[in-house]
């Protein structure tokens, strides 16, 4: 196969490459998204634990009674019962059919001031689970990651979550998706019962009933019962009845699931869950194992599609440190997109072409690590005390390859940032370094602010608190934020600082990357620079709602 611009071969040949093959084949790599509390992370343990890596949900307790879940290991989301960072977890799952998939699925935070991990997990995913909250329909923040999932080619298993509480109708929420998304539902299950209400669902590729049993707290698996159709009725009565007639409306509609559109992201297969009750949590397995598509190369950043059949090649999209306080080393993140990786392996960083040796990779499961001797594409791995890489950095083996740079978000909230015990200083350093290298935090600085006082920038205002808590907690460097009044930031040509400089109500700073950042109080005092200075090139930045 010749692939690459070059016309160089990139695929490895024989056995090998069946191997990889088959390997990729089995791989399902996807994306949990949603709106916040829509229960991302509830329906992630579920799902582990219905693909038995776990044996109880809720295994961790949390605060508060409320019980913490796999894949929310910080103190401070366990505290808030949010999750403020991404996970990814690595588990197998037998399929009914007894071939066994490996997962790799990445939970992911849903408040938007998080967002910038959620969107470079979706650089790393082929398919994403769009959670629907049954009451609320299409939220705000959904509807955002949606628009990056289509933009991206990334095709969506959309789940309707709550079921077992009063939510809306079933069929008006399928309305909504095709009306303000212009997504095709079609749906694989629907619900028997009301929301608040839910029994089970009625199979629609089968046309038989699948009756669900609660568990004490939901602690276990649901027990299912499948009901052949024909007897549905005498078990479930006029919900069972309700169920056909509407499976009816949808196949004529168009909702009968079609491959093609899915894998095209004009059409989407729905499934109806409780994830507190796992209710629905198998059906969603499966769908997952029998229809999520399993990687296929990736495309570099010349555009060319890298076969997953080639030499090693990965990139990374997060970095991550402060995991637990017994081990307060740091892991990035990466996703495989060809070959064979063997732990040991001599790889090169792409960037600075200098080789990297993998001796401390790891297979993750939310906090929990294990080392890793092999991962294949798709897999998700954690390459720790990796102080080089960086997210967006690519390694590979034999033939280079260079994926695409994850952009920056461009910050909305801006605070100075000072360390409150002066003879903590070089932890401030430390800290500081350590948290813009994960992203947690923008890094600014500018000769009038000096060194001591350098700028926090973020998207969202709770990328500060965290910055906070682990310069504290982590670093034992606590700080001081102090607001400013910046709502804009654009990039800027170095030659243009001093003009820029001048202007009241603007700010100019340079970026750790090397970017130099003009920050402005409002974007009509932005549009009034710009007016005043026309030749004064300002660049937009990527938007966390773009
Ligand atoms: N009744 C009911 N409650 C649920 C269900 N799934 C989740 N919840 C609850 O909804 C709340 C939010 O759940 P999470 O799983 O933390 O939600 P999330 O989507 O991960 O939230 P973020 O990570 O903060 O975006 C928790 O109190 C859950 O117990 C469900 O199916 N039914
Ligand atoms: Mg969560």
């Amino acid at each position: 196969m010749t692939d690459t611009a070059s016309g160089v071969s990139t695929a490895t040949a024989g056995p090998a490459a069946a191997r990889i093959s088959a390997e990729a084949q089995r791989r399902r790599t996807f994306a949990v998204i949603s709106h916040p509390d829509a229960g991302k992370s509830t329906l992630t343990e579920a799902l582990v634990l219905h693909a038995n890596a776990i044996t109880e949900a809720g295994a961790i307790h949390g605060k508060a009674g409320r019980r913490a879940t796999v894949s929310d290991w910080m103190d401070m989301e366990k505290a808030r019962g949010i999750s403020i960072t991404s996970t990814a977890l690595q588990f197998p799952y037998k399929t009914h059919s007894g071939n066994t998939c490996i997962i790799n699925l990445l939970d992911t935070p849903g408040h938007a001031d998080f967002s910038e991990d959620t969107y470079r997990v979706l650089t790393a995913v082929d398919s994403a689970v769009m959670l629907i909250d049954a009451a609320k329909g299409l939220e705000p923040q959904t509807l955002k990651l949606f628009q990056v999932c289509r933009h991206r080619g990334i095709p969506i298993i959309t789940v309707v979550n709550k079921w077992d509480r009063p939510g809306r109708d079933a069929l008006e929420l399928m309305d909504e998706i095709h009306e303000r998304i212009q997504l095709q539902t079609t749906p694989l299950t629907w619900p028997v019962g009301i929301a608040g209400d839910f029994k089970g669902v009625l199979d629609r590729r089968t046309g038989n009933y699948i009756k669900y049993t609660r568990t004490a707290g939901g602690a276990t698996a649901a027990p299912e019962e499948h009901i052949d159709a024909s007897r549905a009725h005498e078990v479930a009565g006029s919900d069972w009845d309700n169920a056909v007639e509407e499976s009816e409306l949808l196949s004529a509609d168009g909702g009968d699931f079609d491959r093609d559109s899915f894998l095209r992201c004009t059409s989407t297969p729905v499934l109806f869950t409780s994830a507190i009750l796992n209710f629905g949590v198998n059906q969603l397995l499966d769908v997952l194992a029998q229809l999520a598509p399993s990687p296929h190369g990736q495309l570099d950043i010349e555009g060319n599609r890298r076969d997953a059949a080639a030499p090693f090649s990965a990139f990374v999209f997060k970095v991550q440190a402060g995991m637990d306080s017994a081990h307060r080393d740091r892991i990035a993140y990466a996703r495989v997109c060809s070959g064979t990786f063997e732990r040991g392996d001599v790889l090169t960083h792409a960037g600075t072409g200098k080789p990297f040796v993998t001796k401390y990779a790891q297979s993750v499961f939310g906090q929990q690590r294990s080392t890793l001797d092999t991962a294949w594409p798709g897999d998700v791995i954690g390459l720790a005390n990796a102080a080089t890489l960086r997210p967006g950095d690519t390694l590979y083996r034999d033939i280079p390859v260079q994926y695409p740079p994850i952009p920056s978000f461009s910050p909305e909230h801006f605070a100075v940032a000072r360390g409150t015990d002066p003879s903590k200083h070089k932890q401030f350093r430390k800290g500081i370094e350590q948290l813009e290298q994960e992203g947690v935090i923008q890094v600014l600085r500018s000769d009038r602010r000096g060194d001591q006082a350098p700028v926090f920038a973020a998207v969202g205002p709770m990328q500060f608190e965290v910055a906070s808590h682990r310069m504290a907690g982590e670093f034992n460097a606590p700080i001081a934020l102090e607001p400013l009044p910046y709502t804009v930031a654009r990039a800027a040509d170095p030659a243009d600082v001093e003009v820029l400089s001048k202007q009241a109500s603007v700010e100019v700073f340079t970026r750790t990357d090397g970017v130099v950042l003009a920050v402005f109080t409002t974007k009509w005092r932005l549009e009034n620079v710009q007016r005043d200075n026309p030749d004064v090139a300002l660049r937009s930045l990527v938007a966390a709602g773009d």
